[in-house]
């Protein structure tokens, strides 16, 4: 251990700390715009690149960076003395020499890291006037805009990237002033094995990646007389969303979202929770006939897109293994634009379906051509978490005080099984609840499966359904997922079933959620805010939704029938 002193307080700390850790655990605030602490995941980005985090060293001649200097027993640090504040000011000063002064316009505004720093030292004016990079916008894909000429070279979505995403895409390319990360030779998005993860997007301080925003073609369809313009939103939205608003982050929100929406305009609200019951059916329906049958196993359960894209790209020998079904964005999609078109009379033409979705490759998935047939996608529109609130904003409505609302019916109408497809290991626990009973006819006795709960990266165990014993792998974060499909692979594992999610925790930590800042600790009151609400509620196994019983008898015949297949399954790998 360390005894050490910072701005005259002691503390001990074992060796190998950083100054900056140090420090956090004094509750002094150092700032920095490139150190990241993935804590639930163990990865850290300590690249030290910015140096907004120098500090004085008793004995030191140089300024030393906090994030990448370990302390020592005996140590004395000062982080706020004249020399460091102004040092962290020249280096903001020379950050924004080469940034481009349009805050107004930048879709990261009043969320950009850069831009808190740069007002806290206040600065108004660019001191230093030199040459300025131009770089042409990538906005070559539907998810992701990467705008260079903001980058500031921290480096934190080369991290995400390539170590915690082990995807590989962006990377330092060049030297000196004409250093950026990007894909090989600055190719599009579009062009290299980006999987759309948002992972990057994620963790940018500042507005050099950012999202496709779909907005105003959501605004044209609000406003358009002809349209029937009906939104689905995701599980993890409503245990987010409050945060934009000032809400303490883990309150689940869901009938204030549904108000939200009413408010905007759209003629229904409906939850893609009821498309995950639908998932749950049909998906059960398969794992049976697959464990049965020994067939194809392990077999992978759909949902993430993000995975989807990564497996194509990475392991088309495995093509084999993920489930067909569609996920549950698409599922709505299908039922909305066939079964409840024909409910209302209209034409899928004149039904605009908007996704809310904490993910930006959901925007990737939606515009698949095989999820358009005749020409008519299933999914017009998907929004962000963060995108709706700002639609919810410019609307001038403060999601906080208003009166819940619920879903309408019979699209809205969901279990708890579909809520917590939010989080890792939940769309497991969802597809075993019902795996169980309609495999034995029996009542579950323990509706929790709390093994494959947590947000650890790899989680392994068996379950024992009544006699079959069933091996069970869930993963969060693709580097853990490639890890678990290098092996099975290999042949040096054996599974029955696979859960994947792209991002880390599941999607109550994608790529559109409100910026956590590198605070994980709202990660695992997202986590908990799903769960509560499962708890909550009066059914909690999607077989037992009465809206999918009744979309059984009246539509779709069984799980797994010839019309079940033609709209609600697929298959990848193009
Ligand atoms: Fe998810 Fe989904 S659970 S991927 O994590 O399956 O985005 O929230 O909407 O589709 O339901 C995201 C979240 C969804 C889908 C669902 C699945
Ligand atoms: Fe890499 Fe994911 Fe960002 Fe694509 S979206 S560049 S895969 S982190």
């Amino acid at each position: 251990v360390a005894n050490i002193i910072i701005n005259d307080k002691k503390i001990i700390v074992e060796s190998g700390t950083t100054i900056l850790e140090a420090a956090q655990k004094l509750h002094i605030k150092i700032p920095t715009l490139c150190h990241l602490d993935l804590h639930d995941i163990k990865m850290v980005n300590r690249t030290a690149s910015c140096r907004i985090c120098v500090v004085e060293v008793e004995g030191r001649r140089n300024l030393a960076p906090a994030c990448a200097t370990p302390v020592f027993d005996g140590m004395v640090v000062k982080t706020n003395t004249m020399r460091a504040i102004q040092a962290r000011r020249t280096v903001l000063e020379l950050i924004l020499s080469d940034h481009p002064f349009n805050c107004l316009s930048c879709a990261k505004s009043t969320d950009c890291e850069l831009q808190v720093l740069a007002n806290e030292f206040g600065i108004d004016t660019r001191p230093y006037q030199g040459a300025a990079s131009h770089y042409p916008l990538d906005i070559s894909n539907k998810a992701i805009r990467r705008d260079l000429n903001k980058c500031i070279m921290c480096r934190r979505c080369e991290t995400m990237c390539n170590e915690v995403q082990t995807v590989g895409v962006l990377t330092g390319y060049q030297r000196g002033f004409e250093a950026v990360v990007a894909p090989a030779d600055m190719q599009p998005l579009s062009e290299s094995t980006c999987v759309y993860c948002g992972q990057c997007v994620s963790v940018c301080p500042t507005g050099a990646l950012t999202e496709q925003t779909a907005r105003p073609e959501i605004w044209n369809a609000l406003f358009d007389p002809d349209k029937y313009v009906i939104a689905q939103t995701a599980p993890a939205i409503r245990a987010a969303i409050g945060e934009e608003f000032g809400m303490a982050p883990g309150e689940a929100v869901t009938g204030k979202l549904v108000a939200a929406l009413n408010n905007l305009g759209f003629d229904d609200v409906f939850d893609t929770d009821f498309a995950a019951d639908l998932t749950i059916m049909e998906e059960a329906n398969e794992i049976v006939e697959r464990v049965t049958r020994q067939e194809n196993l392990p077999i992978l359960t759909s949902c993430c897109p993000g995975w989807i894209n990564f497996l194509e790209y990475q392991f088309p020998d495995l093509s084999h293994i993920p489930s067909t079904c569609k996920s549950p964005q698409q599922m709505m999609g299908a039922i909305v634009k066939s079964y409840y078109a024909e409910k209302l009379g209209k034409k899928p033409e004149d039904i605009v379906l908007v996704s809310v979705m904490p993910c930006l490759a959901k925007k990737y998935e939606a515009a698949r051509p095989e999820f358009a047939p005749q020409g008519v996608p299933d999914v017009d529109h998907v929004v962000s978490t963060r995108g709706l609130a700002k639609m919810i904003k410019e609307a001038g409505i403060d999601l906080a005080t208003l009166e819940d609302e619920d879903f309408d019916h019979p699209l809205g109408e969901s279990t708890g099984a579909g809520v917590i497809f939010g989080v890792s290991g939940g769309v497991m626990e969802a597809a075993l609840r019902t795996a169980y009973e309609t495999v034995t006819g029996k009542q579950l006795a323990k509706l929790e499966f709390k093994q494959v709960r947590g947000l650890e990266a790899i989680k392994t165990t068996t379950v024992n359904l009544d006699g079959t014993i069933l091996r069970l792998a869930i993963t969060s974060g693709l580097g853990a997922a490639r890890t678990v499909l290098e092996q099975i692979r290999n042949n040096e594992v054996q599974y029955d079933i696979i859960e994947i999610m792209a991002c880390p925790g599941g999607c109550i930590n994608g790529g559109g959620q409100p910026s956590i800042h590198g605070d994980f600790s709202l990660i695992e009151k997202r986590r908990q805010a799903l769960y509560s609400e499962d708890e909550g509620k009066a059914l909690r196994k999607s077989h037992l939704n009465p809206s999918i019983q009744k979309l059984y008898e009246e539509f779709l015949g069984q799980p797994g029938s010839e019309k079940a297949h033609r709209l609600l399954h697929t298959h990848y790998f193009p």
